[in-house]
């Protein structure tokens, strides 16, 4: 009898409720619209279910966000336990909280979560630290134990991502506060000088050891800002000076077949300042460079 294949299920998180711009809430439909994510020949991608939440005043964020974390954890975790590849699409960033939820809930009898972070921004505030007091500024600070109770009270509670098994890539715009609490945590923040002085390959390669090393299964979470808005203006804050596609394409595929990759998520795209599909074929070739996965994950 063949094996059944891991296949890629793509969950849209269609939520500006965390950020200032509202363009990240359409990211979901625009990448399905424009069928960036296909099947091929060797790898099956099928669209899940996009989650929305309903307009809210910004005082109520914190519960919308909260809730679509809920309902985006349970989906992640449904994946993972059927087997498959789930690929998490925002809106903002702060859909983060849910997604490595639920995949560290799909772990949780095997072993801890790994997480390289790709973006522009440290997403490490607290509300005691936070400036512009947006949630997608906060997702890292929650994963790792230290954000507000109503952004992790998902169930049975779980274990905080250990500082060791994160890292974060492309980082070049960030506030004091943030940037102190990664430090104190000890978290390897691979900032946008450190990449153009080593390349972003043997950065990429050093961090996949760290967040492989001591953990179960281990996703990315890319955020599109981290790369050029030259290349990709598709975003909700462009930071200039950052990766280039190709660059981040090249070494996202040395996941290609890797059984302990387990979950993958793709955010902030912005359709209303994308030029020409740039920034969302960016988001497809990423996809395409993590396929074909390994045919049935690790366990
Ligand atoms: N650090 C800023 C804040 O907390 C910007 C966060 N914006 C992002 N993060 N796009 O990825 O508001
Ligand atoms: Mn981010
Ligand atoms: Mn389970
Ligand atoms: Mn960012």
């Amino acid at each position: 009898e063949p094996k059944p294949e891991r296949s890629i299920i793509v969950i849209g998180a269609a939520s500006c409720a965390g950020a200032p711009d509202p363009g990240c809430a359409a990211g979901p439909d625009a990448l399905h619209h424009y069928e960036v994510f296909h099947d091929t020949p060797l790898q099956r991608v099928a669209w899940d279910a996009i989650l929305r939440v309903p307009r809210m005043p910004p005082q109520a964020a914190l519960i919308a966000v909260s809730a679509l974390n809920r309902k985006l954890a349970e989906k992640v975790h449904g994946v993972l336990d059927e087997g498959n590849f789930p690929l998490v699409v925002g809106g903002d960033h702060s859909c983060a909280i849910g997604t490595w939820s639920g995949a560290q809930r799909a772990l949780a009898d095997r072993g801890a979560l790994g997480l390289i972070w790709i973006d522009a921004h440290m997403d490490s505030h607290t509300f005691d630290t936070t400036q512009s007091g947006q949630l997608h500024g906060m997702p890292v600070a929650s994963l790792l134990g230290r954000g507000h109770a109503a952004l992790r009270a998902f169930g049975p509670p779980l274990p905080d991502l250990r500082p060791g098994d994160l890292c974060l890539i492309g980082v070049r715009s960030y506030e004091a506060g943030e940037a102190a609490l990664l430090h104190q945590l000890g978290v390897r923040v691979y900032t946008m000088d450190e990449v153009r002085a080593r390349g972003l390959r043997a950065v990429f390669d050093e961090a996949l050891a760290r967040v492989r090393a001591r953990t179960a299964g281990f996703g990315v979470s890319v955020d599109l800002d981290a790369l050029d808005p030259e290349e990709e203006p598709g975003v909700g804050s462009p930071v200039p000076g950052g990766i280039r596609c190709a660059e981040l394409a090249a070494a996202l595929a040395r996941l290609r077949g890797d059984p302990d990759f387990i979950a993958m998520e793709i955010v902030e795209y912005n359709p209303y300042r994308d030029r020409d599909r740039a920034t969302a074929d960016a988001a497809g070739a990423f996809v395409e460079a993590v396929t074909p996965l390994a045919s049935k994950p690790a366990r």
